[in-house]
Protein backbone atom coordinates (compact mmCIF):
# COMPACT_ATOMS: atom_id res chain seq x y z
CA UNK A 1 0.00 0.00 0.00
CA UNK A 2 1.22 3.58 -0.85
CA UNK A 3 -0.33 6.67 0.46
CA UNK A 4 -0.01 8.55 -3.12
CA UNK A 5 -2.82 9.30 -5.60
CA UNK A 6 -4.11 7.20 -8.07
CA UNK A 7 -4.40 7.94 -11.53
CA UNK A 8 -5.36 6.02 -14.24
CA UNK A 9 -5.97 5.95 -17.83
CA UNK A 10 -5.86 4.20 -21.23
CA UNK A 11 -5.79 4.42 -25.22
CA UNK A 12 -7.54 2.16 -27.97
CA UNK A 13 -5.81 0.34 -29.97
CA UNK A 14 -7.79 1.86 -32.84
CA UNK A 15 -4.88 2.86 -34.63
CA UNK A 16 -0.99 3.52 -34.42
CA UNK A 17 -0.53 6.10 -32.02
CA UNK A 18 0.42 9.75 -33.16
CA UNK A 19 2.96 12.24 -32.88
CA UNK A 20 -0.44 13.94 -30.86
CA UNK A 21 -0.88 11.00 -28.53
CA UNK A 22 2.67 11.63 -27.68
CA UNK A 23 2.84 14.97 -26.82
CA UNK A 24 -0.56 15.23 -25.24
CA UNK A 25 -0.86 12.26 -23.26
CA UNK A 26 2.35 9.62 -23.24
CA UNK A 27 4.85 12.40 -22.52
CA UNK A 28 3.06 13.21 -19.71
CA UNK A 29 1.96 9.92 -17.91
CA UNK A 30 5.78 9.35 -18.19
CA UNK A 31 6.44 12.11 -16.20
CA UNK A 32 3.50 10.66 -12.92
CA UNK A 33 5.27 7.87 -11.79
CA UNK A 34 6.76 9.04 -8.87
CA UNK A 35 4.28 11.68 -7.77
CA UNK A 36 1.47 9.35 -8.15
CA UNK A 37 0.50 5.36 -8.29
CA UNK A 38 -0.23 5.11 -12.24
CA UNK A 39 -2.72 2.40 -14.08
CA UNK A 40 -2.05 2.01 -17.88
CA UNK A 41 -4.38 0.35 -19.79
CA UNK A 42 -4.52 -0.88 -23.40
CA UNK A 43 -8.70 -0.47 -23.68
CA UNK A 44 -9.22 -3.14 -26.22
CA UNK A 45 -12.25 -3.72 -24.98
CA UNK A 46 -13.39 -0.31 -25.93
CA UNK A 47 -11.74 -1.03 -29.30
CA UNK A 48 -14.14 -3.46 -30.58
CA UNK A 49 -17.34 -0.79 -30.24
CA UNK A 50 -15.35 -0.29 -33.85
CA UNK A 51 -14.65 -3.28 -36.44
CA UNK A 52 -11.16 -4.00 -35.89
CA UNK A 53 -9.41 -6.76 -38.09
CA UNK A 54 -8.50 -9.78 -35.78
CA UNK A 55 -4.57 -9.86 -36.72
CA UNK A 56 -3.78 -6.10 -36.83
CA UNK A 57 -5.51 -5.54 -33.85
CA UNK A 58 -2.98 -8.27 -32.27
CA UNK A 59 -0.46 -6.08 -33.86
CA UNK A 60 -1.36 -3.16 -32.75
CA UNK A 61 -1.78 -3.86 -29.28
CA UNK A 62 1.45 -5.08 -28.48
CA UNK A 63 2.99 -2.22 -30.81
CA UNK A 64 1.28 0.00 -28.22
CA UNK A 65 2.29 -1.58 -24.90
CA UNK A 66 6.05 -1.36 -26.52
CA UNK A 67 5.65 2.63 -27.14
CA UNK A 68 3.96 3.05 -23.73
CA UNK A 69 7.01 1.34 -22.07
CA UNK A 70 9.92 3.51 -25.03
CA UNK A 71 7.77 6.72 -24.40
CA UNK A 72 9.35 6.76 -20.64
CA UNK A 73 6.67 4.58 -19.04
CA UNK A 74 8.59 1.86 -16.43
CA UNK A 75 6.43 -1.05 -16.04
CA UNK A 76 8.55 -1.79 -13.03
CA UNK A 77 7.16 1.86 -11.81
CA UNK A 78 4.05 1.83 -13.57
CA UNK A 79 1.11 -0.74 -13.64
CA UNK A 80 0.47 -1.94 -18.14
CA UNK A 81 -2.52 -3.80 -18.83
CA UNK A 82 -4.41 -5.01 -21.24
CA UNK A 83 -7.89 -4.44 -20.53
CA UNK A 84 -9.65 -7.30 -21.30
CA UNK A 85 -6.94 -9.54 -19.15
CA UNK A 86 -8.57 -7.97 -16.02
CA UNK A 87 -12.41 -9.23 -16.36
CA UNK A 88 -13.17 -7.12 -13.57
CA UNK A 89 -14.04 -4.51 -15.79
CA UNK A 90 -16.48 -6.55 -17.92
CA UNK A 91 -17.79 -7.96 -14.56
CA UNK A 92 -18.13 -3.75 -13.00
CA UNK A 93 -18.99 -2.34 -16.44
CA UNK A 94 -22.15 -4.87 -16.68
CA UNK A 95 -22.98 -3.58 -12.68
CA UNK A 96 -22.47 0.24 -14.02
CA UNK A 97 -24.40 0.22 -16.39
CA UNK A 98 -27.49 -0.80 -14.42
CA UNK A 99 -26.55 2.28 -12.26
CA UNK A 100 -26.09 4.53 -15.53
CA UNK A 101 -29.72 6.38 -17.17
CA UNK A 102 -30.93 5.45 -20.58
CA UNK A 103 -31.60 9.31 -20.75
CA UNK A 104 -27.32 9.95 -19.79
CA UNK A 105 -26.30 7.79 -22.44
CA UNK A 106 -28.17 9.35 -25.11
CA UNK A 107 -26.60 12.73 -24.17
CA UNK A 108 -23.11 11.65 -24.88
CA UNK A 109 -21.51 13.45 -27.49
CA UNK A 110 -19.27 11.20 -28.57
CA UNK A 111 -22.18 8.36 -29.03
CA UNK A 112 -23.63 11.14 -31.09
CA UNK A 113 -20.26 11.70 -33.25
CA UNK A 114 -19.00 8.42 -33.39
CA UNK A 115 -22.79 6.76 -34.36
CA UNK A 116 -23.33 9.75 -37.37
CA UNK A 117 -20.16 8.64 -38.71
CA UNK A 118 -20.61 5.20 -38.54
CA UNK A 119 -23.95 4.42 -39.00
CA UNK A 120 -23.94 1.03 -40.39
CA UNK A 121 -22.72 -0.21 -36.97
CA UNK A 122 -24.40 1.99 -33.95
CA UNK A 123 -24.25 -1.44 -31.67
CA UNK A 124 -24.85 -1.41 -27.92
CA UNK A 125 -21.55 -1.59 -27.02
CA UNK A 126 -20.92 2.49 -28.31
CA UNK A 127 -23.96 3.08 -26.55
CA UNK A 128 -22.81 1.84 -22.87
CA UNK A 129 -19.16 2.27 -23.38
CA UNK A 130 -19.37 5.19 -20.86
CA UNK A 131 -20.42 2.52 -18.14
CA UNK A 132 -17.46 0.27 -19.27
CA UNK A 133 -15.54 4.02 -18.97
CA UNK A 134 -16.49 4.43 -15.50
CA UNK A 135 -16.01 0.76 -14.35
CA UNK A 136 -12.49 1.42 -15.41
CA UNK A 137 -11.50 4.19 -13.46
CA UNK A 138 -13.89 3.13 -10.34
CA UNK A 139 -11.88 -0.43 -10.02
CA UNK A 140 -8.78 1.65 -8.98
CA UNK A 141 -10.88 3.97 -6.50
CA UNK A 142 -9.06 6.63 -9.27
CA UNK A 143 -8.33 10.04 -7.76
CA UNK A 144 -7.42 11.54 -11.43
CA UNK A 145 -8.18 10.36 -14.92
CA UNK A 146 -6.15 12.26 -17.60
CA UNK A 147 -8.49 12.72 -20.49
CA UNK A 148 -8.56 14.25 -23.56
CA UNK A 149 -11.30 17.24 -24.02
CA UNK A 150 -13.87 14.56 -26.34
CA UNK A 151 -13.56 12.49 -22.63
CA UNK A 152 -14.73 15.18 -20.16
CA UNK A 153 -17.92 14.24 -20.02
CA UNK A 154 -17.68 10.54 -19.90
CA UNK A 155 -15.96 11.79 -16.65
CA UNK A 156 -18.84 14.18 -15.49
CA UNK A 157 -20.81 10.90 -16.06
CA UNK A 158 -19.07 8.63 -13.64
CA UNK A 159 -18.77 11.32 -11.10
CA UNK A 160 -22.72 10.93 -11.76
CA UNK A 161 -23.00 7.28 -11.23
CA UNK A 162 -20.66 7.67 -8.63
CA UNK A 163 -23.11 9.99 -6.35
CA UNK A 164 -25.68 7.29 -7.39
CA UNK A 165 -24.34 4.46 -6.44
CA UNK A 166 -22.61 5.57 -2.75
CA UNK A 167 -25.95 7.63 -2.28
CA UNK A 168 -28.04 3.96 -2.09
CA UNK A 169 -24.73 1.62 -0.73
CA UNK A 170 -22.51 3.72 0.92
CA UNK A 171 -19.01 5.12 0.43
CA UNK A 172 -18.32 2.26 -2.18
CA UNK A 173 -16.23 4.14 -4.63
CA UNK A 174 -13.59 7.36 -5.03
CA UNK A 175 -14.93 10.40 -6.38
CA UNK A 176 -12.37 10.92 -9.78
CA UNK A 177 -11.61 14.15 -11.43
CA UNK A 178 -10.07 14.84 -14.88
CA UNK A 179 -6.45 15.48 -14.41
CA UNK A 180 -5.23 18.50 -16.72
CA UNK A 181 -1.45 18.19 -17.27
CA UNK A 182 0.16 21.56 -16.46
CA UNK A 183 2.14 21.53 -19.80
CA UNK A 184 -0.34 20.43 -22.08
CA UNK A 185 0.16 20.16 -26.11
CA UNK A 186 -2.95 19.91 -28.02
CA UNK A 187 -1.42 18.95 -31.54
CA UNK A 188 -3.57 19.66 -34.94
CA UNK A 189 -3.29 17.93 -38.16
CA UNK A 190 -0.71 19.16 -40.29
CA UNK A 191 -3.41 19.44 -43.07
CA UNK A 192 -5.98 20.76 -41.54
CA UNK A 193 -4.64 22.47 -38.34
CA UNK A 194 -8.32 23.65 -37.23
CA UNK A 195 -8.57 19.49 -36.84
CA UNK A 196 -7.19 17.37 -34.24
CA UNK A 197 -4.29 15.00 -35.23
CA UNK A 198 -5.92 11.83 -34.81
CA UNK A 199 -5.32 8.19 -35.34
CA UNK A 200 -8.83 7.47 -36.99
CA UNK A 201 -8.03 9.70 -39.93
CA UNK A 202 -4.30 9.07 -40.54
CA UNK A 203 -5.17 9.25 -44.91
CA UNK A 204 -4.35 13.01 -45.88
CA UNK A 205 -0.71 13.01 -44.68
CA UNK A 206 -1.44 15.58 -42.14
CA UNK A 207 -0.96 12.94 -39.42
CA UNK A 208 2.36 11.70 -38.10
CA UNK A 209 2.49 8.62 -36.06
CA UNK A 210 5.23 8.05 -33.68
CA UNK A 211 7.01 5.23 -35.57
CA UNK A 212 7.00 7.31 -38.84
CA UNK A 213 10.85 7.38 -40.05
CA UNK A 214 12.50 10.66 -40.22
CA UNK A 215 12.58 10.67 -44.01
CA UNK A 216 8.53 10.75 -43.72
CA UNK A 217 8.39 13.80 -40.51
CA UNK A 218 10.76 15.81 -42.61
CA UNK A 219 8.38 14.99 -45.93
CA UNK A 220 5.12 15.76 -43.51
CA UNK A 221 6.45 18.67 -42.29
CA UNK A 222 7.38 20.11 -46.06
CA UNK A 223 4.13 19.98 -46.79
CA UNK A 224 2.45 21.22 -43.54
CA UNK A 225 -0.24 23.93 -44.35
CA UNK A 226 0.86 27.56 -42.86
CA UNK A 227 -1.00 30.61 -44.50
CA UNK A 228 -0.42 33.37 -47.06
CA UNK A 229 1.55 35.80 -44.61
CA UNK A 230 5.38 35.08 -43.90
CA UNK A 231 5.71 35.52 -40.39
CA UNK A 232 6.36 33.42 -37.38
CA UNK A 233 3.78 34.45 -35.26
CA UNK A 234 1.47 32.49 -32.75
CA UNK A 235 -2.03 33.24 -33.09
CA UNK A 236 -4.08 30.11 -33.28
CA UNK A 237 -7.30 31.93 -34.83
CA UNK A 238 -5.89 33.45 -37.71
CA UNK A 239 -2.88 30.93 -38.59
CA UNK A 240 -3.75 27.84 -37.29
CA UNK A 241 -1.24 26.07 -39.24
CA UNK A 242 1.84 27.95 -37.87
CA UNK A 243 1.09 28.02 -34.52
CA UNK A 244 0.21 24.03 -34.35
CA UNK A 245 4.20 24.16 -35.71
CA UNK A 246 5.10 26.42 -33.29
CA UNK A 247 3.15 24.36 -30.24
CA UNK A 248 5.10 21.27 -31.67
CA UNK A 249 8.09 22.92 -31.80
CA UNK A 250 7.34 24.08 -28.21
CA UNK A 251 6.63 21.09 -27.31
CA UNK A 252 9.84 18.89 -28.57
CA UNK A 253 12.54 22.18 -27.64
CA UNK A 254 10.56 23.69 -24.26
CA UNK A 255 10.95 26.81 -26.23
CA UNK A 256 8.46 29.67 -25.21
CA UNK A 257 6.35 30.98 -28.24
CA UNK A 258 8.31 34.41 -27.95
CA UNK A 259 11.82 32.80 -28.40
CA UNK A 260 10.55 31.00 -31.17
CA UNK A 261 9.24 34.08 -32.90
CA UNK A 262 12.55 35.45 -32.16
CA UNK A 263 14.11 32.88 -33.34
CA UNK A 264 12.66 32.53 -36.88
CA UNK A 265 11.97 36.27 -37.12
CA UNK A 266 12.38 37.38 -40.93
CA UNK A 267 13.17 33.82 -42.18
CA UNK A 268 9.89 32.54 -43.30
CA UNK A 269 8.05 29.37 -42.96
CA UNK A 270 10.41 27.16 -44.39
CA UNK A 271 13.31 27.54 -42.04
CA UNK A 272 10.27 26.89 -39.43
CA UNK A 273 9.05 23.94 -40.74
CA UNK A 274 12.64 22.24 -41.37
CA UNK A 275 13.48 22.98 -37.86
CA UNK A 276 10.28 21.85 -36.38
CA UNK A 277 10.87 18.80 -38.39
CA UNK A 278 14.35 17.88 -37.01
CA UNK A 279 12.79 18.79 -34.01
CA UNK A 280 10.51 15.56 -34.42
CA UNK A 281 13.00 13.16 -35.60
CA UNK A 282 15.27 13.94 -32.72
CA UNK A 283 12.34 13.64 -30.41
CA UNK A 284 10.94 10.67 -31.65
CA UNK A 285 14.20 8.87 -33.10
CA UNK A 286 14.83 7.39 -29.35
CA UNK A 287 10.98 6.43 -28.81
CA UNK A 288 10.82 4.89 -31.95
CA UNK A 289 14.47 2.52 -31.83
CA UNK A 290 13.28 1.31 -28.59
CA UNK A 291 9.67 0.35 -29.85
CA UNK A 292 11.07 -1.47 -32.35
CA UNK A 293 13.83 -3.10 -30.37
CA UNK A 294 11.22 -4.11 -27.26
CA UNK A 295 8.49 -5.35 -30.56
CA UNK A 296 11.42 -7.69 -30.85
CA UNK A 297 11.41 -9.21 -27.64
CA UNK A 298 7.63 -10.71 -27.50
CA UNK A 299 8.62 -12.66 -24.51
CA UNK A 300 9.39 -9.37 -22.63
CA UNK A 301 6.12 -7.82 -23.63
CA UNK A 302 4.02 -10.76 -22.88
CA UNK A 303 6.17 -10.72 -19.23
CA UNK A 304 5.00 -6.86 -19.10
CA UNK A 305 1.50 -7.66 -19.86
CA UNK A 306 1.02 -10.79 -17.71
CA UNK A 307 2.60 -9.33 -14.39
CA UNK A 308 0.91 -6.25 -15.27
CA UNK A 309 -2.30 -7.81 -15.73
CA UNK A 310 -2.13 -9.64 -12.06
CA UNK A 311 -1.20 -6.19 -10.10
CA UNK A 312 -4.23 -4.80 -11.43
CA UNK A 313 -6.88 -7.63 -10.95
CA UNK A 314 -5.23 -7.83 -7.17
CA UNK A 315 -6.86 -3.80 -6.78
CA UNK A 316 -9.72 -4.32 -9.50
CA UNK A 317 -11.07 -7.44 -7.91
CA UNK A 318 -10.94 -6.01 -3.92
CA UNK A 319 -13.51 -3.51 -5.82
CA UNK A 320 -15.36 -5.48 -7.61
CA UNK A 321 -15.78 -7.85 -4.38
CA UNK A 322 -16.78 -5.10 -2.16
CA UNK A 323 -19.66 -3.92 -4.79
CA UNK A 324 -20.93 -7.40 -5.61
CA UNK A 325 -21.82 -7.55 -1.50
CA UNK A 326 -23.28 -4.40 -1.18
CA UNK A 327 -25.75 -4.92 -4.13
CA UNK A 328 -26.31 -8.51 -2.23
CA UNK A 329 -24.53 -10.84 -5.11
CA UNK A 330 -23.75 -14.29 -3.30
CA UNK A 331 -20.17 -14.80 -2.90
CA UNK A 332 -18.41 -17.48 -4.95
CA UNK A 333 -15.97 -18.22 -2.34
N1 LIG B 1 -3.68 15.59 -31.37
C1 LIG B 1 -3.61 15.44 -30.05
N2 LIG B 1 -3.11 16.44 -29.28
C2 LIG B 1 -3.04 16.28 -27.93
N3 LIG B 1 -3.41 15.17 -27.29
C3 LIG B 1 -3.91 14.16 -28.02
N4 LIG B 1 -4.37 12.93 -27.69
C4 LIG B 1 -4.73 12.27 -28.82
N5 LIG B 1 -4.53 13.05 -29.89
C5 LIG B 1 -4.02 14.22 -29.43
C6 LIG B 1 -4.44 12.42 -26.32
O1 LIG B 1 -4.06 11.06 -26.34
C7 LIG B 1 -4.89 10.30 -25.49
C8 LIG B 1 -5.55 9.21 -26.31
O2 LIG B 1 -6.47 9.81 -27.18
P1 LIG B 1 -7.40 9.04 -28.20
O3 LIG B 1 -7.27 7.57 -28.02
O4 LIG B 1 -8.78 9.63 -28.14
O5 LIG B 1 -6.69 9.41 -29.55
P2 LIG B 1 -7.28 9.93 -30.88
O6 LIG B 1 -6.16 9.93 -31.85
O7 LIG B 1 -7.99 11.22 -30.66
O8 LIG B 1 -8.31 8.80 -31.22
P3 LIG B 1 -9.62 8.94 -32.09
O9 LIG B 1 -9.28 9.47 -33.41
O10 LIG B 1 -10.66 9.68 -31.28
O11 LIG B 1 -9.99 7.47 -32.32
P4 LIG B 1 -10.59 6.46 -31.30
O12 LIG B 1 -11.58 7.19 -30.45
O13 LIG B 1 -11.19 5.42 -32.19
O14 LIG B 1 -9.43 5.93 -30.51
C9 LIG B 1 -5.89 11.27 -24.87
O15 LIG B 1 -5.39 11.67 -23.60
C10 LIG B 1 -5.89 12.43 -25.83
O16 LIG B 1 -6.20 13.65 -25.20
Amino acid sequence: MTDKKTILSGIQPSGAMTLGTYLGALKNWAALANEFDCYYMIVDMHAITARQTPSEFRKIQLSQLAQYISCGIDPEKNTLFIQSHVPAHAQLGWVLSCYTMFGELMRMTQFKDKSSKNEENINAGLFTYPSLMAADILLYQADYVPVGADQKQHIELTRDIVVRFNGIYGDVFKLPEPYIPKVGARIMDLQTPTNKMSKSDISDGGCLLILDSPEDIMKAFKRAVTDSETQVRYDVDNKPGVSNLMQIYSACTNKSFGEIETEFSGQGYGALKTNVGEAVVETLRPIREEALRILADKAYLEGVYKKGAEKASQTANKTLKKVHKKIGFIPSD
